[in-house]
This record gives C-alpha cells, sequence and structure tokens, in this order.
C-alpha cells in the first residue's frame, strides 16, 4: 500500500466507537428536551463531567451537567437545567451553545467557552467554575460572529490564548488572540484555515480543548464539506507547537471521524459529528471523545493516547 493510503488506514481506525452509543438521548433525559448534544468534557475528581448543550421544545438551548464514574455509562443527570441564558443579558437572548472547557491553573478554576445567541448574532462568553454547581460569567470576548473557541490552559509570553472561529467576509477559518487579563483580546492572527477542494473545504471550526503533548498541542478541529445534499461535518486534527502556538507544525490531510453510524447519518441535522469535549489519561493511555451525532444524541468514541501522538506525528509538515 503507498504511504497515503497506509496513513488513511491508521486514521479510520484512530478512534473507535463506544459500542453503546449513543450514550444520552433527549429519551433519558430529566425533563423535556428536543436534543442533547455537543458537550464540553473534563474530569473532576473520580468523575468525567459533561456539560451538555439541551434544545428545549422552543428551539433554544442550555447547558446541563451530567456526571459519570467510568465517562461511558451510569450517568447522573442534573435533575433541571444548569446554566441558562441571562435574560437581562443582550447576548445570550436566544440560548447558550456548543461549551468547551479546560482546567486554568492560575484560577485553579474550570473555564467554560460557549456560544451566546441572540439577535446580534452568535458570540464566544467565558464563566468559571470550581464545582460545576457555582458559576462566575466573566462576558462576552471578541465581537458577533463569532464560535468554537477554548482557551489554553496558560499563557504564552504572559498572556492567554484564546483559539476561536469568526466569520471575516463570509468565511469561517479558525483564529488565534491574545490577553493579558481574559478581557481585552487582541494580536488576533489566522490559524488554520478552510481548505478548497478538501473535504473542510467550506469552514473550519474548533472542536475540543487543545490536548498537551510533549510534541506540541493536538488541536482537534471539525471540517466541512457543502453537498448538494446539505453539509458534512468530519473531524480532523493539527498539532501546534508547544510554547508558540501560534506556529502550525502539522494537519491531517484526511478527516479521522466522520458520520458513519445511523445516529450521526440521521437527525435532525443529517451527517454531523461533532466532537466538543475530550478526556485524557496518559497513564493509562485512553482517551475519550465526546461529541454531538447529528444535532441530536451525544456519542463517545475512544482511541489509545500513543497511537493518537502516532498519527499526529506521520500528518504532513505545515511549511
Ligand atoms: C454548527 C454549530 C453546531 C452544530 C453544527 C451542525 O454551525 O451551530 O452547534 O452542531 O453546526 O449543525
Amino acid at each position: 500500500m503507498s504511504d497515503l493510503l497506509l496513513r488513511q488506514e491508521k486514521a479510520n481506525k484512530l478512534f473507535k466507537r463506544y459500542e453503546g452509543n449513543p450514550i444520552l438521548t433527549p429519551g433519558n433525559w430529566p425533563y423535556p428536551a428536543n436534543a442533547v448534544f455537543n458537550p464540553g468534557a473534563v474530569k473532576l475528581n473520580n468523575d468525567t463531567v459533561l456539560l451538555i448543550r439541551v434544545e428545549d421544545m422552543r428551539g433554544f438551548s442550555h447547558l446541563t451537567v451530567a456526571r459519570s464514574e467510568d465517562g461511558f455509562t451510569n450517568w447522573r443527570i442534573d435533575s433541571t437545567p444548569t446554566f441558562v441564558a441571562d435574560q437581562n443579558s443582550r447576548e445570550e437572548k436566544w440560548g447558550l451553545e456548543d461549551p468547551r472547557m479546560i482546567w486554568l491553573e492560575e484560577q485553579k478554576q474550570f473555564a467554560i467557552t460557549y456560544t451566546s445567541f441572540s439577535v446580534g448574532g452568535p458570540v464566544v462568553s467565558l464563566a468559571i467554575t470550581k464545582n460545576f454547581r457555582n458559576y462566575a460569567r466573566l462576558g462576552a470576548l471578541l465581537p458577533p460572529e463569532d464560535k468554537d473557541a477554548c482557551l489554553f490552559p496558560r499563557r504564552f509570553r504572559g498572556r492567554f490564548a484564546l483559539i476561536h472561529r469568526p466569520i471575516v467576509r463570509g468565511e469561517a477559518h479558525i483564529w488565534l488572540s491574545f490577553s493579558p487579563d481574559l478581557k481585552h483580546w487582541g494580536d488576533h492572527i489566522s490559524l488554520i484555515k478552510a481548505r478548497t477542494a478538501y473535504w473542510d473545504g467550506q469552514r473550519v471550526g474548533l472542536a475540543c480543548q487543545p490536548v498537551e503533548t510533549e510534541q506540541g498541542w493536538i488541536i482537534f478541529y471539525h471540517g466541512v464539506r457543502s453537498t448538494s445534499a446539505g453539509a458534512i461535518y468530519r473531524m480532523g486534527v493539527a498539532l501546534l507547537d508547544l510554547e508558540e502556538p501560534w506556529r502550525v507544525l502539522r494537519r491531517s490531510d484526511e478527516w479521522i471521524l466522520g458520520p458513519q453510524a445511523p445516529y450521526e447519518r440521521v437527525g435532525d441535522v443529517n451527517g454531523v459529528v461533532f466532537p466538543t469535549g475530550i478526556t485524557v489519561q496518559k497513564e493509562t493511555d485512553q482517551v475519550n471523545l465526546y461529541y454531538g451525532a447529528a444535532d441530536c444524541t451525544v456519542a463517545v468514541a475512544t482511541a489509545k493516547f500513543s497511537e493518537l501522538v502516532d498519527y499526529v506525528m506521520s500528518c504532513p509538515k505545515v511549511s
């Protein structure tokens, strides 16, 4: 087999769908919900904590916590919505969507970056929490239209860094911005662009939170291809320099997860895998990737950390 086909075979086998997928559905929700999808994910004490986007029967979303000891089964779902739109806020009138989460070592808090939606368009907002019971809102970060954002867990040369996806002249590429205080953002640079004619030719956006490795930051992202039957959402991966994350070192040519299973192919939006959360346990070589399937349910796919790094290092260098 050619190197190209060998790498595509590796890409295909990297993530394995959990046989109990989907792990969370509107059917097992404690209150009425149209869809439960696109969850942020972190580890806290002995639990995997998911902060899940729940779309209510008006079509507006809020966020609800579910906890599980093994990250696959026996989810303890908050009995009422956990984090809901503040109706007094200008940005949140139409709901909250697609959270990404990361542990900020300096603050000793989890940072939640989510999309606030209103007549002004989607913006990225920030909230912090220690325990997923009490939350402090730090407000909107950058002007609309912006989505798909996550902080890095630490500063670079004294500044925080935010990956996000503004829409500029109708184009959807991934950008990086910097801040001394998590409030004022600048020095915006374009990081990962949609690639004409590829599977990620139409738009790209950050998937889950960045994963730190010795080789650099692994950045998962979703890529969209427009077809005559609608958009297909798949996931690819890139590697950023560890100390200078504005330098893209590698990027997968091919996607590494795409809609295949029936629950990914058919739903409110057909043909969508939309990963938004990941947990990594390097000691056990275990990676759990949580994603929204067809904008309806939550699913999980697993990989071995060592194989993930190995695959990323086999991806083409970006010059
Ligand atoms: C994106 C976001 C996601 C959604 C995806 C697929 O633009 O709005 O919330 O899951 O489209 O419909």
